[in-house]
C-alpha cells in the first residue's frame, strides 16, 4: 500500500470466519450477511473517530507521550499528513463513517477566524478524499472544553463572551460538518456543569445551555442541514457534576426548552457506568421517550470511577444493548462510533487496527445475539403478556384518563377485585437470553 507508510506491513482487514486465527481478520463482522433482513454494516453503521487514534499520544496524569506520531508537531502540514494517515486507517479497516472534532483535525490558530480556516483547509482535503474513499461523516463536533477559555464552561460560562465565543466555533463546525455530508451533529458539554456551588448560579447556567441549543437549532434549520442534532450525556469529568448528566436528565432538560422532537441523544457505553446506569437502561429510556440517536461505543473499568474509553470486548454486555436497539427499530441517522483508544503502552500503528477489530467482532456477535433473542419472541412475548391487562377493559379506561378515583373505588368494592400475584420469571428470561450468546 503506498502512502504515507504509517501501517506499513498492514493489509486490508477482511471478513475470514470464526474458524480464522488471522489477527487482521474480522472473525464475525462481514458487512454483508443479512441479519433481520439488514446488511450487517447497516444496521451496525461503525465510525472511526478521529481525537482517539490521531490527537491522543499515550499520556496519563504520570506521564507524557508514549506514542511518538510523526505528525505531532501540531502545525497544519501535520494535519495534512494526520487526514493522510487516517484515512488509509478507515481504508484498512473498511468500516463506513468516522467522527471528529474541529481541533482534533487542524491546529487552532491566533483568532477564531484563522482556527476556523485551519479546520476548514483540512476539511476541504477530507472532501476530496471522500470522492474516492466509500467513508462518509456519522458526526462532526466542536472541542469546547480544551482551551483554558472554556475552564468555566462553554455555554454555561458566567462570561457572555465565552458563550459567543462557543456559538462561533460551534457555527463553523456545523457549517463543515453540513458541507461534509454528516449524518449528525454532536454537542457534548465537556465542561458545562461545575466544580463547586459556591462560585455558581445554576438557574443562569442552564437558562445559557437552553438558549445556545436553541441557537443551534435556530442554525440547523436556517443552513437546511438535515442531520440529527445530538447530545452525548455524561454525569462527570471533566467537571463535578455536568449538567447532561444522563438520558433522563438530558430528556427533562429538551422539554424544559420545547426541544424534544428537534435533539436526540447519543448514548456512550462508559458514560451510562458512570451515571451508575446499564448501557442498555439509557438504550431503553432513550427509545421510550423518542430520542435514542447514536451509539460511542467503548467499554468502561468498572472499578476505576473515570472515563476509560476502551474498545468494547464483551458480547454477552453488549447483546442486551442491541436488542433494545432492535426492538426500538435501530439506529437511523445514528451509528456505534467508537469513542475508544488504546492503552498507553499500546504505541504501535497495528494496536489501533487490533483495537477496532476487537470491537467490532464484539459487536458483530451482539447484533447475531440479538437478532436470534428477537426471531425467538420469547422475551417479547412474554413482557407483552406481562402488560396485556392494560390494554383492554378497564386497564385501558384508566390508562386513557376515563376513570376518576371515586369510579375506579367503586369497582374494586363492587367486583370484589383481590389481584394475585404473577411471577416476574426472571431467571427463566435469563436463560432464554444465554440461548443466544
Ligand atoms: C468525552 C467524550 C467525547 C465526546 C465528543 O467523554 O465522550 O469524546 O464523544 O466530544
Ligand atoms: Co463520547
Amino acid at each position: 500500500m503506498a502512502g504515507t507508510g504509517f501501517f506499513d506491513g498492514v493489509e486490508s482487514v477482511r471478513f475470514e470466519g470464526p474458524q480464522s486465527t488471522n489477527p487482521l481478520a474480522y472473525r464475525y463482522y462481514d458487512r454483508d450477511r443479512l441479519v433481520l433482513g439488514k446488511r450487517m454494516e447497516d444496521h451496525l453503521r461503525a465510525a472511526i473517530c478521529y481525537w482517539h487514534n490521531f490527537v491522543y499520544e499515550g499520556g496519563d496524569p504520570f506521564g507524557g507521550p508514549t506514542f511518538l506520531r510523526p505528525w505531532s508537531a501540531g502545525d497544519l502540514a501535520a494535519a495534512r499528513l494526520k487526514a493522510d494517515v487516517a484515512f488509509e486507517m478507515f481504508e484498512i479497516l473498511g468500516l463506513p463513517f468516522f467522527t471528529f472534532h474541529d481541533r482534533d483535525i487542524a491546529p487552532e490558530g491566533a483568532s477564531l477566524g484563522e482556527s476556523n480556516r485551519n479546520v476548514r483547509e483540512i476539511a476541504d482535503i477530507f472532501a476530496r478524499k471522500m470522492e474516492t474513499s466509500r467513508v462518509r461523516l456519522l458526526w462532526g463536533t466542536a472541542n469546547l472544553f480544551s482551551n483554558r477559555r472554556f475552564m468555566g464552561g462553554a455555554a454555561t460560562n458566567p462570561d457572555p463572551d465565552v458563550f459567543a465565543y462557543a456559538a462561533a466555533q460551534v457555527k463553523n463546525a456545523m457549517d463543515v460538518t453540513h458541507h461534509l455530508g454528516g449524518a449528525n451533529y454532536v454537542l457534548w458539554g465537556g465542561r458545562e456543569g461545575y466544580e463547586t456551588l459556591l462560585n455558581t448560579d445554576m438557574k443562569r447556567e442552564l437558562a445559557q445551555l437552553g438558549r445556545f441549543l436553541k441557537l443551534v437549532v435556530d442554525y440547523k434549520h436556517k443552513i437546511g442541514y438535515k442531520g440529527t442534532i445530538l447530545i452525548e450525556p455524561k454525569p462527570q469529568e471533566p467537571t463535578k457534576h455536568q449538567y447532561d448528566f444522563d438520558v433522563a436528565t438530558v430528556f427533562g432538560f429538551l422539554k424544559a426548552n420545547g426541544l424534544e422532537n428537534e435533539v436526540k441523544v447519543n448514548i456512550e457505553v462508559g458514560h451510562s457506568v458512570l451515571a451508575h446506569h446499564s448501557f442498555e437502561h439509557e438504550i431503553s429510556l432513550a427509545a421510550a421517550h423518542g430520542i435514542l440517536g447514536s451509539v460511542d461505543a467503548n467499554r468502561n473499568d468498572y472499578q476505576s470511577g473515570w472515563d476509560t474509553d476502551q474498545f468494547p470486548n464483551n458480547a454477552p454486555e453488549l447483546a442486551l444493548a442491541l436488542h433494545a436497539i432492535l426492538k426500538a427499530g435501530g439506529l437511523v441517522t445514528g451509528g456505534f462510533n467508537f469513542d475508544a483508544k488504546v492503552r498507553r503502552q499500546s504505541f504501535e500503528p497495528v494496536d489501533l487496527i487490533y483495537g477496532h477489530i476487537g470491537g467490532m467482532d464484539t459487536l458483530a456477535r451482539a447484533l447475531i445475539a440479538a437478532a436470534g433473542m428477537i426471531k425467538d419472541g420469547a422475551l417479547d412475548r412474554f413482557v407483552s403478556e406481562r402488560y396485556a391487562g392494560w390494554d383492554r377493559d378497564e386497564g385501558a379506561e384508566m390508562l386513557a384518563g376515563n376513570r376518576d378515583f371515586a369510579q375506579i373505588a367503586a369497582r374494586v368494592e363492587r367486583e370484589g377485585l383481590n389481584p394475585q400475584p404473577r411471577s416476574g420469571r426472571q431467571e427463566y428470561l435469563e436463560n432464554v437470553v444465554n440461548r443466544y450468546l
